[in-house]
């Protein structure tokens, strides 16, 4: 096993960005002293951390002399150079490409919205997410809640983001907008079209078929 101990990797024990280096480390064999970052009790906030990373966000890979590196798949980069076997990217370049933009949907995309401090923000706005008029943060955020509504998805404990998004839905802007009420969905279809979302989601990968294409989602579901 190579010796990287030297790096220390700042972590939570709960975290996805955490997990995706803890990953990368022991496939590569590589090994990082873990400095736990409590983020339950706000230790991300504190004025050493954010000597390491202003931002507050874990993880964050530091080794002695060199300035930290944040961003979960900025280390996953790092640790690919540092030792590049076994492959975490493809050999060619459009592969490359193909991993990369994978790996940015999930890391990125649809990350967000679950960390603490995107939580805490919204649970702090006030009628819509910004001022008193809705603005593009109230479209994003009706918009991920809308399609997870569409797909019977909840995400329990967001008081704000229901109560932004409910008042939201009173506007007829947003009201024509809403899913059921532009494309006349039938609650009945729902179903196998989340099951189709999910197994087309797994099978692209495995596939080379796109993820992102929602074409499948108006064909009809034998
Ligand atoms: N895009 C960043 C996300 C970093 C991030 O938001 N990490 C979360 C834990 S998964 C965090 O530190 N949250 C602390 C907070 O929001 O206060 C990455 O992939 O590293």
């Amino acid at each position: 096993m190579a010796d990287h101990a030297h790096f220390t990797l700042h972590a939570f024990w709960r975290t996805s960005a955490t997990f995706r280096v803890r990953v990368a480390l022991n496939l590569k064999g590589m090994v990082a002293h873990e400095h736990l970052i409590n983020l339950d009790a706000g230790e991300q906030h504190s004025a050493a951390y954010r000597q390491i990373n202003p931002m507050g966000g874990i993880p964050a890979l530091v080794e002695p002399d060199h300035p930290p590196i944040t961003q979960s798949l900025a280390i996953l980069e790092f640790l690919e150079e540092t030792q590049p076997l076994p492959l975490l990217l493809p050999s060619d370049r459009r592969g490359r490409a193909r991993v990369r933009s994978l790996a940015g949907m999930l890391a990125s995309d649809t990350h967000p919205l679950i960390t603490p401090r995107v939580k805490k923000y919204l649970t702090t706005a006030g009628v819509f997410c910004h001022g008193d008029q809705a603005t593009m943060a109230d479209i994003c955020l009706a918009s991920v809640v809308a399609v997870m509504q569409v797909f019977k998805i909840s995400v329990p404990d967001t008081p704000t983001i229901d109560r932004i998004v409910a008042h939201c839905s009173t506007l007829d802007a947003f009201a024509r907008a809403a899913p059921h009420s532009s494309c006349r969905c039938q609650t009945r279809t729902l179903a196998p079209i989340r099951f189709r979302l999910l197994t087309l989601l797994q099978l692209s990968f495995y596939r080379g078929s796109s993820p992102c294409s929602m074409s499948f989602l108006t064909k009809k579901v034998a």
